[in-house]
Formats: C-alpha cells, sequence, structure tokens
C-alpha cells in the first residue's frame, strides 16, 4: 500500500472526538522519542507531515491522519517519558487503552521499539496486554542506522527473545535511510486488506 494523498484530520483528547469508524484504521505507539513520528513521515514520503522532535513528549493526543478515502492513520503519544506529568501520563494511557480497546476499525497497532535498546518493561507491558485484548500488532524495530551490522543482527535477537517475537513477524527499520520501508508498507496492506 502507498501512503499518498493524506492530510492531517484532527488531534483526539478525548474519546468523545474520534472520527466516525468509516475506514480501517492503523495506529503508531512506542515509548517517548523512540521514532514513531519519523517512522510515519518516511512512510508517507513526507519530512514533516507529523511533527518530530529531539524532545521527547512531543506527540500530544492522538493524531489522526487520512490516507483520503482508504485508511486512518494515527500516531499516539509516546509512553515512558517521566518529565511528563504524571496526571497528563495517567490521562494518556486511560485515553489510549480505552481508544485501542473500544475501536472497532482497529486492524493493526504498529509497535515501535528502539534497536539499540535492550527489552523495557513499559514495551512488555503494552506488548502483553495487546496479546491479552487479541488485538493484531506488528513490531517494528527502529533506528538500525545507528548500528553496525553485527549488532543489529545480536540486538535484534535480544528484543525477539524479551519479548517473545518471532523474527519473521516484525521488520528492521530506518527513518533515515528508509531501510523496511517496503517490507512495511507490504505488512500494513495485508493488516488493513487495502492494496
Ligand atoms: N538515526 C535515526 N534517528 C531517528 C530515527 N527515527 C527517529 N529518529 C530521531 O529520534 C528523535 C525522535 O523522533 P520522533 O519521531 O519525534 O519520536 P516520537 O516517538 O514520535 O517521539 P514522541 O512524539 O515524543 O513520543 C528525533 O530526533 C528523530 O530525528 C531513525 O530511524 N534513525
Ligand atoms: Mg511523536
Amino acid at each position: 500500500m502507498k501512503f499518498v494523498d493524506i492530510h492531517f484530520l484532527l488531534s483526539v483528547h478525548n474519546l468523545s472526538q474520534l472520527p466516525a469508524p468509516s475506514l480501517p484504521e492503523i495506529a503508531f505507539a512506542g515509548r517517548s522519542n523512540v521514532g514513531k513520528s519519523s517512522l510515519m513521515n518516511t512512510l508517507v514520503g513526507r519530512k514533516n507531515l507529523v511533527k518530530v522532535s529531539g524532545r521527547p513528549g512531543k506527540t500530544q493526543g492522538l493524531n489522526f491522519f487520512e490516507v483520503t478515502d482508504t485508511v486512518y492513520l494515527v500516531d499516539l503519544p509516546g509512553y515512558g517519558y517521566a518529565k511528563v506529568a504524571k496526571g497528563m501520563q495517567d490521562h494518556w494511557q486511560s485515553l489510549i487503552t480505552s481508544y485501542l480497546e473500544a475501536r472497532a476499525t482497529l486492524c493493526c497497532v504498529v509497535v515501535i521499539l528502539d534497536l539499540r535498546h535492550e527489552p523495557k518493561q513499559y514495551d512488555a507491558q503494552l506488548l502483553s496486554w495487546l496479546r491479552e485484548k487479541n488485538i493484531p500488532f506488528l513490531p517494528v524495530y527502529t533506528k538500525v542506522d545507528k548500528l553496525s551490522g553485527n549488532e543489529r543482527v545480536k540486538n535484534a535477537r535480544i528484543l525477539d527473545a524479551g519479548h517473545s517475537i518471532a523474527p519473521d513477524q516484525r521488520i528492521l527499520f530506518s527513518a533515515v535511510t528508509g531501510q523496511g520501508k517496503d517490507e512495511l508498507e507490504r505488512a500494513l496492506a495485508s493488516f488493513s486488506k487495502v492494496d
């Protein structure tokens, strides 16, 4: 699936603001600063469609983008960033979990992990929660450009083992080089049943 003809739709801060569930939907989740927004920009071939920042906690609210009449892409706020006020974190967490749990048109949660880091507790919690709720997800290990070939293989194995992910179920990705983009497009087309 090619993600052309895409536009920002709205930012959702409570569930009553969700757009009508009229299109298949793909959400992008992961720790703060892992590269969710960058991955989306690479996917849609636009540098600045989704706001990116070196400062964690950039994305606030559920940001909906529409690939016209085809699919919604939803950029979620990152988790695990201590400097975001506790009350705000709680608000996001309950907003995100109720959204993920209740959204009938949600066809995939892309769970983005930093290939440089060892398995983290928040990611483990999200993955086991998605499994428990039977919500389809696709793990993507990003920032591969920051590692040598050997480190990539070694770190990917550690993440696979730590999160019980089979190597053929996840994608290695870089927003800098575009590695993994084609594979991601194919996987998302199959999740959303859109060509
Ligand atoms: N080298 C490299 N840097 C990346 C990659 N993806 C993201 N970054 C950098 O990582 C930082 C965070 O990227 P974002 O895309 O804003 O991360 P995010 O997950 O959306 O962050 P929040 O919205 O704060 O949760 C930025 O400085 C990006 O340029 C990648 O694949 N390779
Ligand atoms: Mg972001």
